[in-house]
């Protein structure tokens, strides 16, 4: 019988890799795994008790409804971060402004973490696939003072780490510090990550594209051009590819991730500059996209060079398998 080898021990492993590792990027690691484990639980019985399932009666800042569930994600990974210590701050979909931790533990600590705590939050009612998507980065404000907003607005180059949790059929954490992409299945029996999904990589092509096509005549004509190609049997498959969209950008990607696909929102009339959040979205996807051998672009320059100049910033996103992100962005003037 072979070893399961869980998440902390992977973690461990690969932290002594690094001679002058401290252990707090591991802690903080751990602390995602945690939250994660948490918010997983809270899934699971979201139809089950009345606190969990539905609206909360409030409105976030990008003027959507929110979700009990989304609340009580948002609290539990803030919890974690705030408890760690390995975190001076953190920015996440469901605030408006970032949140900059005040105990001295808090502001001598390296690091600033961007979340969406649950994405896909639409899907909760409905029992589909939901996720949490996160992206790690070295504070550039000094050490001993509290996080300032330049801390966040970094481009997608200088993540030091990113992944996603995805509440599915099982519950899995896919992650990536820059090394590749590995991916551990939640096995509830013993609470623990187990690695499932060594060294991930996405197929170069494949057959499936996803994309709110409720959206194609409010699109710039390249996209309803490169739509009709997916469609036909003049596409390099020589039939039509599938369409498939979840509307959960995690469990979207995810998918496309393991049988080769293309995710693209480009940006809209009613959405110019795209709908989906260049800091908590697309560059931690991005940044797994490209570790896999994918590509992730906004459709004309790659996401993970943008600078970023607002916390909730939008960006078009085309990302998936290589081949197939460049035949779209062919498509576009
Ligand atoms: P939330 O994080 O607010 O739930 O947003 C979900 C999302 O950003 C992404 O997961 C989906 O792919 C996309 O929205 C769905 O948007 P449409 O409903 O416009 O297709």
């Amino acid at each position: 019988m072979s070893k399961v080898i869980t998440l902390n021990d992977f973690i461990i492993k690969n932290q002594a890799d690094f001679e002058m590792a401290t252990g707090e990027f591991s802690r903080l690691l751990g602390d995602i795994s945690v939250a994660s484990k948490i918010v997983s639980r809270d899934v699971r019985k979201a139809g089950l008790v009345d606190h969990i399932l539905g609206a909360q009666g409030e409105v976030n800042v990008q003027g959507e409804d929110q979700q009990k569930l989304d609340v009580v994600a948002d609290e539990q990974f803030i919890a974690a971060f705030k408890n760690g210590g390995e975190v001076c701050g953190i920015g996440s979909e469901e605030n408006e402004s970032f949140v900059a931790f005040e105990d001295e533990t808090s502001k001598n600590a390296s690091y600033v973490v961007l979340f969406d705590p649950l994405d896909g939050s639409s899907n909760i009612d409905v029992n589909v696939s939901i996720g949490t998507i996160f992206s790690i980065y070295k504070r550039v404000s000094p050490k001993g003072t509290k996080a300032v907003l330049e801390d966040f607005l970094q481009p997608g180059t200088a993540q030091i780490a990113a992944g996603y949790v995805l509440y599915g059929s099982s519950t899995m954490l896919v992650y990536s510090t820059g090394n590749g992409v590995n991916g551990f299945t939640l096995d509830p029996s013993i609470g623990e990550f187990c690695l499932s999904h060594p060294n991930m990589k996405m197929p170069e092509k494949g057959r499936l594209y996803a994309m709110n096509e409720g959206n194609i005549h409010i699109c710039e004509p390249g996209i309803k051009k490169y739509i009709a190609y997916c469609q036909s049997s003049e596409n390099d498959y020589g039939s039509p590819y599938s369409g498939r969209y979840i509307g959960s950008l995690v469990a979207d990607f995810h998918r496309n991730m393991i049988k080769g696909g293309i995710y693209i929102y480009p940006n809209t009339e009613n959405a110019p500059k795209g709908r989906l959040r260049l800091l908590y979205e697309c560059n931690p996807l991005a940044f797994i996209a490209e570790q896999a051998g994918g590509l992730a672009t906004t459709g004309r320059q790659r996401i993970l060079e943008i600078k970023p100049t607002e916390l909730h910033e939008r960006a078009s996103l085309f990302i998936g398998s290589k081949s197939m992100v460049e035949k779209a962005m062919s498509y576009l003037d």
